[in-house]
């Protein structure tokens, strides 16, 4: 295995290739140092090859379609993020636990209706995207997606491409690893809260003895919380299976420590398995408790529960994946080098008592320093981040099997450089049985030197890798904001989006009720009605014209303006923004919006359309005229 820097000294001074080039073709092309073609000196021709076919791959030309969807997590910056891939453009921003000032999630009424009227977060730390299924395979519908920070699980919906539920989890803090019931179809969205807490946590008791964690279960249909089930140690990522029977989850912190330190004492932590089955019998037959003033059924798993079985791996293990075949959950060692696999078809005897904890274990390959998390090619081989080495190992999983039967095995298949420390992985379709080994992203944490310097916080470096052969080839550099942690790739004919609004869509709801209260068609209407001190302004809006262009208000009445976009062409969308008011958002075609403020002091204040959408887009506002109350 060549390093970069022995790539990079070893640049063949006859192959003309300038040294900056050179770099380049290295990142391009940079399987061609690793295993199979390590050592070999290319010549200019094929040097050059393998760089175009690498372009080739990568390039969407203008006016082509990405074959894939990308979802990428937006960390602490709150939002979502729809690229295309192979272009690794990005499409589109879905805000969901920020505040965006562009479409004003966070600012209207719609939005608030799905955040909560009375959420007081402006903030958010997204890690885990995942896509509804449909017996293993994904169904476009849904993406759901952790707040860590406070504790919330959001549903995106795919057709609009918008947040339609935010659910506030009880009982616990930080919603970490998420991920869905894959078969028969997602009906629950698990999810594991990170930190243990006491139970109440109300200052009577501190202790860490006493402090617990749950997984928790949420309905994916309503985004009602179904069960939670309280755990030994904490929790940190998980997945689930293809029978719809287990999920599995990591806690590297079996030491229950608060401190750096105390969490590495033990040479092993473990992985809790669930056995949905059971739980949710134990909830139907009322075998719960409840906690606090939630009503959600709570149910013990610690200890030698019926409901979870804790099989020791080392060390402060991380990810928790799945492979598409079904067949096993790989735990990822993080302070060990090794990722342990479990075979699932095992865990019945397991949960029956007839083989032991390890008895489930089936390999636990050594695969360099700091595995994060492990994605899949459909194709029997497995690809593990690592962290410390900054690589990305390609290894086959029924080898590394053999290999712990004592058959020696090379199950290493490669190691690719990656630039620089890896987080998460993620192959295209690899959650669901249709995993084809086409694409790997690979969410590099940092960027170092990769692109022009931009102050001290870097960009991250989501790179893309070419995996259809039985190379890998890294084929792009993607800068990526503050923090994506993981995406998800789903084929483009798997989605079906809306180009415009349908005038009865869910998310103008009550907009929708509270015209038909005050008599009014939302359709139709250009009309203000006064209702004490609040104040509707119903106003409808045609490229490049407010249906509304004045109205008039008294300081410090509360002003709802509802606007509805009469425009049903595509990409025809318009804006509202209140100067000087804090309002601003988006009212795409069919759609209707609103928003709530308070009218500042007496004047005139004009308002205007912020989406350009016309040749006389910036003639498009109006006026409202406060006066004196
Ligand atoms: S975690 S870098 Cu939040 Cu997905 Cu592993
Ligand atoms: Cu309407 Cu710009
Ligand atoms: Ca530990």
């Amino acid at each position: 295995m060549k390093k970069r820097e022995e790539l990079e000294s070893s640049a063949p001074e006859e192959s003309g290739l300038s040294r900056r080039k050179f770099l380049g073709a290295t990142a391009l092309a940079g399987a061609v140092g690793a295993t199979g073609l390590g050592g070999a000196v290319m010549t200019r021709e094929s040097w050059a090859a393998a760089v175009k076919d690498a372009q080739n791959k990568v390039h969407v030309g203008p006016g082509e379609l990405d074959e894939y969807y990308g979802f990428w997590s937006g960390g602490h910056q709150g939002e979502v993020r729809v690229l295309g891939v192979p272009s690794m453009r990005e499409l589109m921003r879905i805000p969901v636990f920020n505040v965006d000032s562009a479409t004003g999630w966070g600012i209207t009424n719609e939005s608030k209706d799905v955040l909560g009227h009375d959420n007081t977060y402006l903030n958010g730390d997204c890690h885990h995207p995942h896509i509804s299924m449909e017996d293993g395979r994904y169904d476009g519908k849904y993406l759901f997606i952790n707040d860590k920070a406070n504790t919330r699980v959001a549903r995106i919906r795919l057709d609009i491409m918008k947040t339609d539920k935010i659910t506030h989890i009880p009982n616990v803090q930080a919603i970490h690893g998420l991920r869905l019931q894959k078969v028969p179809r997602t009906k629950y969205v698990f999810c594991n809260a990170e930190f243990v807490i006491p139970h109440p946590n109300d200052g009577s008791d501190y202790s860490l003895e006493n402090s617990y964690t749950m997984w928790n279960a949420i309905d994916a249909d309503t985004m009602e919380m179904a069960w939670q089930v309280i755990v030994d140690g904490n929790l940190d990522n998980m997945d689930a299976d293809y029978t719809g029977k287990y999920a599995a989850s990591t806690c590297y912190n079996s030491e229950k420590s608060a401190t750096l330190e105390g969490t590495m004492r033990n040479d092993r932590d473990w992985v809790v398995v669930f056995n949905v089955e059971r739980i949710e019998a134990a909830v139907k037959a009322g075998k719960f408790k409840t906690i606090g003033d939630s009503e959600v059924p709570v149910v013990d798993g610690r200890g030698d529960s019926e409901f979870t079985r804790y099989i020791p791996v080392p060390k402060n293990p991380h990810g928790l994946n799945t492979s598409p075949d079904g067949k096993y959950f790989i735990a990822n060692g993080k302070l060990s080098p090794t990722c342990s696999v479990i075979q699932i078809d095992k865990l019945d005897d397991l949960f029956d008592d007839k083989i032991e904890l390890r008895d489930t274990i089936v390999a636990e390959p050594e695969l360099g320093l700091g595995p994060l998390h492990t994605t899949f090619d459909g194709r029997g081989n497995a690809y593990t981040t690592l962290f410390i080495d900054s690589q990305v190992c390609k290894w086959n999983i029924a080898d590394a099997i053999k290999d712990y039967n004592g058959e020696k095995t090379n199950y290493i298949r490669q190691k690719l450089d990656v630039h620089y420390q890896p987080g998460h992985n993620h192959a295209s379709l690899t959650e669901s049985r249709d995993a084809d080994g086409k694409w790997l992203v690979v969410l590099s944490k940092f960027s170092k030197d990769r692109f022009l310097p931009v102050g001290p916080l870097h960009p991250e470096n989501d790179q893309l890798i070419d995996i259809s052969g039985e190379e890998m080839k890294l084929v792009h550099d993607g800068p990526a904001f503050a923090e994506p942690h993981d995406c998800i790739l789903i084929r483009r004919d798997q989605i079906k989006t809306k180009k415009i609004y349908d005038r009865d869509d869910p998310s103008f709801a009550s907009a929708r009720a509270q015209a038909e209260k005050d008599g009014i068609t939302l359709e139709g209407a250009n009309e203000v009605v006064r209702d004490g001190n609040k104040v509707r302004v119903y106003m409808t809006s045609v490229a490049p014209q407010y249906g509304t262009t004045e109205f008039k208000v008294k300081e410090g009445d509360e002003v709802t303006v509802y606007v509805t976009n009469l425009d049903s062409i595509e990409d025809v969308s318009h804006g509202f923004v209140m100067v000087n008011h804090g309002v601003s958002m988006e009212i795409s075609p069919q759609q209707t919006a609103s928003v709530t403020f308070t009218a500042g002091k007496p004047g005139v204040y004009w308002y205007y359309c912020s989406w350009f959408c016309h040749a006389l887009h910036m003639e498009m506002g109006g006026r409202m005229l406060v006066e004196k109350a």
